[in-house]
């Protein structure tokens, strides 16, 4: 019996259109990027893009001090333009850029149909000073196919209180999130948290933990996440972010490049989210170690949301590994990828690689289920790409069923 269904979209039986059709879903769907270090003009200095950021970015730093014969204090006293011109010589015309962090500057290069083997930064530096830095950032979005980006917004910063304390508009590309790092190693109360949450109207609070990060715990930050953050969490109903497994400073030399990671345990997000039921997680760990482990809790709570294969993880093999057995063990109940992006054209990259591999993970999960004798149709590829580029998230923001007319501020 042909089913109405089946007229307006045909089973994909045939492998190389069913290929076709989910590369052409990935790539087109317009993804809610949930974790970014992105600003708007308004926040100033904090706004970055260009040649000179991509280059100076701390991915880079770090691997350039590997091929080069720099000390960190001498690297450090150059100028910015001077450090990007020097990271460019060491890992783009004295090395071939392998590495997926260098290959993303020749990716963002490539998109702007600029020279990828030019012998120094002269043209790439006249074209992006050239830019209308608004119109920009549109482009921008609109090749990495991007409907919006969160910030992560520290209250104790002193540009971002001057703009939150200005009562000025955001840019509505930009959502915020409330970021607990410095509040946390200091200490806080709940009039100051619920201060800052009416100000900055963030879509969920944010901590990132270290890899030794235990639940419960006999310290500060245990006690202001019980007696502030996580009752405050449940009373706005807005859910707790929680990155795990940093290891800060491991070479103070090297700066922000200097960061490492550890295995954590997930244990701890067993009890939070068990103790917690009311508060939505979203939860990713640094440590390639953690992921399946991070998989198997989520079974068990479905108020845990795995998100995104972050920092060192975010490499084309880790990041097919990481999404494969999440297609296995969490069908489509997770968020693939954010791109932690720090420098605006790093959208363009991180998304145009991660779309890749979530295509070619996407494909093989349909693939085994034609092959266990069911095939999907070019509808519920739609639907299942929406869900875990947009849907998963405005879900554990509360936007799903949100009027806009209500509450604009949340997701529009
Ligand atoms: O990925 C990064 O760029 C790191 O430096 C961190 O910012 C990390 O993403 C974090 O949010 O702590
Ligand atoms: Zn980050």
């Amino acid at each position: 019996m042909v089913t109405s269904t089946e007229i307006h979209s045909p089973l994909l039986t045939d492998e190389e259109g069913l290929r076709a059709e989910v590369e052409a879903i990935v790539n087109s769907t317009p993804v809610t990027d949930v974790h970014t270090h992105l600003f708007p003009p308004q926040f100033n200095e904090h706004c970055l893009f260009g040649i000179d950021e991509l280059l100076t970015y701390h991915y880079l730093t770090a691997e350039m001090f590997r091929s080069a014969k720099i000390s960190p204090e001498r690297f450090w006293q150059m100028s910015k333009l001077a450090r990007a011109d020097f990271v460019w010589q060491t890992l783009f015309v004295d090395n071939s850029p392998t590495s997926e962090a260098a290959r993303g500057v020749i990716s963002v290069l490539d998109a702007f149909g600029l020279d990828t083997r030019a012998p120094d930064l002269k043209e790439a530096r006249e074209f992006f000073t050239s830019r209308n830095v608004s119109a920009h950032i549109e482009q921008v979005f609109d090749i990495a196919r991007i409907s919006g980006v969160v910030m992560t917004n520290d209250p104790l910063d002193e540009t971002e209180a001057r703009f939150w304390k200005s009562g000025s508009d955001l840019d509505p590309r930009f959502k915020s999130s409330l970021r607990l790092d410095r509040l946390l190693s200091k200490s806080f109360d709940r009039a100051f948290l619920d201060e800052w949450i009416e100000r900055l109207k963030p879509l969920y609070l944010a901590v990132s933990l270290p890899a030794d990060f235990k639940f419960p715990s006999d310290d500060l930050r245990d006690r202001l996440l019980r007696e502030v953050v996580l009752p405050a969490a449940k009373d706005h109903q807005l859910a707790l972010t929680l990155m795990i497994g940093v290891r800060r400073r491991v070479n103070p030399q090297l700066r922000e490049a200097g960061d490492s990671l550890g295995r954590a345990d997930v244990t701890a997000v067993e009890r939070l989210c068990a103790q917690y039921p009311d508060v939505k997680f979203l939860v990713t760990f640094l440590s390639r170690e953690n992921q399946h482990e991070l998989c198997v809790a989520a079974r068990k709570f479905n108020n845990l949301m795995p998100f995104g294969c972050w920092w060192f993880l975010n490499n084309p093999s880790i990041v097919s590994e990481i999404t494969r057995e999440r297609f296995e063990l969490l069908g489509q109940s997770f968020i693939p990828q954010h791109s932690d992006a720090r420098v605006l054209e790093q959208l363009i990259y991180k998304w145009k690689h991660s779309r890749q591999q979530i295509a070619d993970a996407l494909f093989a999960s349909y693939r085994a289920l034609l092959s266990s004798g069911r095939a999907v149709t070019t509808e519920e590829i739609s639907r299942d790409v929406n869900r875990m580029f947009s849907g998963n998230f405005h879900e554990w923001i509360g936007a799903e069923n949100e009027s806009l007319e209500k509450e604009p501020s949340r997701w529009t």
